[in-house]
């Protein structure tokens, strides 16, 4: 587990006294937060004997491995040592950082916690991997917290960072933080473009909930949701490329819809450009809709260019079930290089899960439930590497950490055609703009284009699928006008769990 590679979305850190945990049983209790979608877990643990801790920190830490999730111990570095999880966690009053890792070694993550522009200089100085900034708001769950500072103090301190070259040390907020104010404090708190929150942790709100999963769950809907908003601005700040080897029936549509959302269209199906255009910093849609041999020797060209200069690449497996050749198309691509986000309907991932998986059949008849689609998302981003954007009613978007389901949309984008393919088309612009957490960016691409489909199809002028485009098109550049002002009103219609 690389540190750099650490996601701080939803920070849990553990509580084991009966006032906070009740009756349950803690490991189950992380067990559940993880399933829900907990990115890193904290044991914190003053009470227990060091043998009762050791055993306990064992227990967890078989628990958060086999979800990848990083185990940080609060305090006690002896027990982390002991136990070789992937870190610490220090308070101001606990073990001094330079001693601390003098035990730990240089691999090992180390946070602090700091209330203050100086406390956070200070450790970013030392050489911290992250910190805990707080106490946002009062809690029963820690009574000698020194200072309240909420949203605003937070948002201070990251202003503090970033003016000090700080921006890029990782940042959670900790201190009664719940599925209540959770969005709010991720907005009051950005110091957006200078520093963002990377997460939340909590304590109350996960460990003392009734169904800890979808307290989880909750909690990095919400997180990521707060993020769209850097990733729309990103996209207004650089006016990414975006690449398109694309059908023919979409050119003059995802054309369109790539300058509505702030990118640069260009509709190149020439591989020998590839390179060259792999240069510029954008990132590269391969949509096999009107897929020819030819044309599949050109996707595998630019794919390989634009992995070789690490550029994003969205594949869009049209029909990828529906002839032998594309089946073979799609185990041909994915064995070429590496996507970073692959999008599609039920039976294009299936028939990718098929690629990916060559002993396993595919069921192209099926209609799989939520949780199914989910677990298929989840499978194939495990499979592939990359985020796999599973489009429907309900949406589902998987890195195959993180697993979301985002219930926007209008029944129009299902009546015109090439709307899956400018999905990929905005998808692509995002990752372009946004690298530092391509599912992020995916999910922003996502509820932008959905949301806009939903404020363009409720429009008087708006009479059917035909007068739909046009105000599909003004939508999304609205909203993503809107976005890069500061206004985010219209993320309150996001549903992203
Ligand atoms: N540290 P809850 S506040 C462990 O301010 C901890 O440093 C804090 O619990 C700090 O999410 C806190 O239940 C407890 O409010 C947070
Ligand atoms: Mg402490």
């Amino acid at each position: 587990m690389a540190k750099g590679k650490v996601d701080y979305g939803v920070y849990l850190v553990t509580d084991s006294t009966p006032a906070i945990l009740g009756n349950k049983d803690l490991t189950s209790v992380v067990e559940a937060a993880l399933q829900g979608g907990v990115t890193i877990v904290q044991y914190r643990d003053k009470l227990s004997d060091r043998e009762t801790a050791v055993k306990t920190a064992r227990a967890l830490h078989e628990v958060t491995k086999r979800f990848g999730v990083p185990l940080l111990v609060n305090d006690r570095v002896d027990v982390a040592v002991e136990v070789g999880c992937e870190g610490v966690h220090i308070g101001q009053d606990d073990m001094a950082y330079e001693e601390a890792r003098k035990l730990l070694g240089p691999d090992k993550i180390i946070g602090v916690t700091a209330s203050s522009i100086q406390e956070a200089l200070k450790a970013c100085e030392a050489g911290a991997d992250y910190l805990g900034l707080g106490t946002v708001y009062a809690t029963s769950t820690k009574k000698d917290t020194k200072s309240i500072i909420g949203p605003a103090g937070i948002r201070s301190i990251l202003l503090g960072l970033s003016s000090a070259g700080h921006s890029s040390i990782p940042t959670v907020c900790i201190g009664g933080i719940n599925g209540s104010n959770a969005t709010s404090v991720l907005a009051e708190s950005s110091a957006a473009p200078a520093k963002s929150l990377d997460g939340i942790a909590v304590v109350s709100a996960i460990v003392a909930a009734a169904d800890p999963a979808a307290a989880a769950r909750d909690l990095l809907g919400k997180v990521v949701a707060g993020r769209v908003p850097d990733v729309i601005k990103a996209v207004a700040a650089s006016t990414p490329l975006s690449h398109n080897m694309t059908n023919l029936v979409v050119q003059n549509f995802a054309a369109n819809v790539a300058l509505a959302v702030g990118g640069s269209p260009i509709m190149a199906n020439y591989a020998e450009e590839a390179a060259d255009l792999a240069k510029l910093g954008g990132a590269l849609v391969i949509n096999m809709g009107t897929v020819t041999p030819e044309g599949l020797k050109n996707h595998i060209q630019a794919l390989q260019a634009y992995n070789a200069v690490g550029g994003p690449v969205v594949l869009d497996p049209v029909g990828a079930g529906a002839t032998s050749i594309r089946r073979n198309a799609v185990k041909t691509l994915l064995s070429s290089g590496k996507f970073t986000v692959i999008k599609g309907n039920e039976g294009e991932i299936q028939t990718v899960y098929g690629a990916a998986v060559t002993q396993r059949g595919v069921d192209s008849a099926s209609s799989l439930t939520i949780p199914q689609r989910a677990s298929l998302a989840k499978s194939v981003a495990r499979s592939t590497g990359a985020v796999v954007v599973l489009t429907g009613t309900t949406d589902v978007v998987s890195d195959g950490v993180r697993t979301l389901r985002v219930d926007n949309g209008h029944e129009y984008l299902g009546r015109v055609t090439g709307t899956g393919c400018t999905l990929g088309t905005t998808i692509s612009a995002m990752e372009a703009a946004f690298r530092s957490d391509p599912l992020i960016a995916a999910v922003a691409g996502m509820v932008l284009f959905e949301i806009a489909a939903e404020r363009a199809a409720v429009r008087d002028d708006v009479r059917g699928p035909g007068t739909f485009v046009p105000a599909f098109i003004d939508e999304l550049s609205a909203v993503r006008t809107e976005t890069a002002k500061g206004n985010v009103a219209w993320l309150a219609k996001a549903k992203i769990e």
